[in-house]
């Protein structure tokens, strides 16, 4: 027999079904069912509205939900699966197995060969991982993000040594012996270095995600300022490559090397055949690959003062397009902005760059002609 349903019960409900009326597009609310909620005994419905608690609170969300636990994409599947689905484009009857291949299939990459002038261009790929035996971000304790920063500043100890890899770590954290202050810290912002202060997000506040801040938070940076890993953001690691030129191969095998290295001195990371790398949020799961390069499309942006027709053009592509200030940021003053390949579940590392690689050049050809 159905629970008897309380008050609070029916107000979450009544609010997450007029999200859904209001906000079309938010996709927890999309796929939020009432019944499978009632159902849930109070610990599992408590555990999923700590996940869903940003898309509620943010109506405008996308996704609107964030992993607490790395099983919570298994627990509550019967709502997280049509979420990541409907996100990913990946159909129903279509079973989602996440495959890894770092390995270029022979294809032309080098952006050059596109046009010189995007050798001036930034190219930026990155993954977001999560250490196995750890909540997610959203469901750390303040003395857990502190650990796990103690975790990977022995890990970096040894990083340290690696030809390529050398560099140093900064801290976020109080009293860290690694602490630096915030003239630096803000000057690492603005080189588009270091994440901003998280506890600003509203999406990621509500979840937990930001929570400490900044306890357990910091970067690590090489000599060269060309690798980089974020420590304590959206997800545990961000580890990144950027570098300036068209070798978008020669930045993915750097990527590579610096995360297998990592990877050798830590837990292994939170995996799972179907989803892939487990992350925060489910748009980044399977590769966790975001790759990305900022290129100037002055004419498709109207100098800049125009995001929907590229995005629209991008879409045809299966690229996606922000402003080059980073998520919800407008096109610079010269139609400078941030293309990445919307693909990352079900696609692997290499299938990634080439869709870069193409989506760039069919995107640059329409922008010439514009
Ligand atoms: N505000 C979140 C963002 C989702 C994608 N971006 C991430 N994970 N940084 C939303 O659900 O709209």
């Amino acid at each position: 027999m159905a629970k008897s349903e309380d008050s609070v019960t029916s107000t979450i409900i009544t609010k997450i079904e007029a999200i859904r009326n209001a906000n079309p597009d938010n996709l927890m609310a999309r796929h939020f069912d009432a019944d499978y909620f009632r159902n849930l005994d109070d610990q599992n419905q408590k555990r999923l509205l700590a996940v869903i608690a940003t898309g509620i609170e943010n109506s405008d969300s996308q996704m609107g939900a964030y992993a607490m636990q790395n099983d919570d994409y298994e627990l509550f599947a019967p709502m997280l699966d049509p979420m990541i689905r409907d996100y990913h484009g990946i159909s129903e009857d279509k079973p989602i197995k996440q495959a890894h291949d770092w390995q270029p299939d022979g294809s032309t990459s080098d952006l050059t060969t596109i046009d010189a002038g995007l050798e001036e261009g930034s190219m930026r790929v990155r993954v977001a991982r999560n250490v196995s035996g750890f909540p997610l971000a959203g469901a750390m304790s303040r003395s857990q993000r502190v650990e796990l920063e103690n975790l990977l500043i022995n890990a970096f100890k040894t990083l340290i040594n690696e030809p390529g890899f050398g560099g140093k770590y900064l801290s976020l954290t109080p009293d860290n012996p690694y602490e630096i202050g915030a003239v630096e810290y803000n000057q690492r912002v603005s080189d588009h270095q270091m994440f901003k202060d998280m506890s600003v997000d509203r999406y990621l506040s509500v979840a937990g995600i930001s929570s400490d801040w900044p306890w357990g938070r910091g970067m690590y940076i090489s000599e060269d300022e060309g690798f980089l890993v974020w420590v304590g953001e959206e997800d545990q690691l961000r580890i990144m490559a950027m570098q300036r030129g068209g070798d978008l191969a020669g930045l993915f095998e750097r990527l590579e090397i610096g995360i297998h290295r990592l990877e050798a001195m830590l837990p292994p990371f939170a995996h799972s055949p179907k989803y892939g790398y487990l992350t925060s949020c489910p748009t980044n799961l399977g590769a966790g690959m975001r790759a990305s390069l900022h290129v100037p499309l002055p004419k498709l942006t109207n100098g800049g003062s125009d995001m929907e027709r590229v995005k629209r053009a991008a879409r045809e592509f299966s690229l996606a397009v922000r402003g080059a200030g980073g998520e919800h940021s407008d096109a610079g003053g010269d139609g400078l902005v941030d293309i990445s390949p919307s693909a990352r579940l079900g696609v692997t590392e290499a299938q990634i760059m080439q869709s870069l690689f193409n989506g760039t050049a069919a995107l640059w050809a329409l922008e010439k002609q514009a």
